[in-house]
């Protein structure tokens, strides 16, 4: 999951400028996804997301860590993308409920990057006709499941402790 974990804080590192919706709003008047979503980030937040995965596939390689599954660029990017794709598909909705940039928004602010992460990269398994990457990765049905439910458990108390870590350091305006 590192390739889905790293765009979003890079993401509020380098974002900044042009809003992916440059400033449009939609038809209720509010903004389309809000000044919180930009090219900068979103792309900036990609081929971080993207670089860390070519390390991990690198060391993977290098240690021999055989337990881990055996990323590939189709997984490491789809993981990259889906995640800020899950993020500004969220931002989208977070808009249409009349919730401002920034506003909280429990559940879904922190599981947007793991449905969005994990969906792309299961339709870019499935285009690219490599949908056997699970089987290949996962030896059972069971540590198939056991790996979901770590995510599930792991991924709201990553995002909360790097949401805390930014704001004290003043990267973030709130701690969420
Ligand atoms: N960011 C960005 N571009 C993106 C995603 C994030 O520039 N595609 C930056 C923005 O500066 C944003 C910060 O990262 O404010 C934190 O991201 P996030 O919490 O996802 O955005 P919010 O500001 O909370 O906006 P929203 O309410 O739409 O989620
Ligand atoms: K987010
Ligand atoms: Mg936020």
């Amino acid at each position: 999951m590192i390739p889905a974990y790293i765009p979003n804080p890079a993401a509020a590192l380098l974002g900044g400028g042009t809003p992916v919706d440059f400033g449009r709003c939609a038809k209720d008047g509010r903004r389309i996804l809000g000044d919180g979503k930009t090219w900068r980030g979103l792309i900036g937040g990609i081929i971080v997301g993207i670089i860390f995965g070519l390390v991990q596939i690198f060391l993977v390689d290098c240690f021999q860590l055989d337990f881990l599954p055996k990323h590939t660029l189709v997984t490491i990017f789809s993981l990259a993308a889906g995640a800020l794709l899950g993020d500004m598909i969220k931002s989208y909705f977070k808009r249409r409920m009349g919730k401002d940039r920034g506003a909280k928004w429990p559940i879904a602010d922190m599981y947007d990057m793991v449905v969005g992460s994990l969906v792309l990269m299961t339709l870019a398994l499935l285009v690219t006709g490599n949908i056997g990457w699970f089987a290949e990765n996962f030896d059972s049905a069971g540590f198939f499941i056991a790996t979901l439910i770590a995510i599930l458990i792991l991924s709201p108390l990553l995002h909360r402790g790097t949401n805390i870590i930014g704001y004290l350091l003043g990267l973030k305006d709130v701690p969420w």
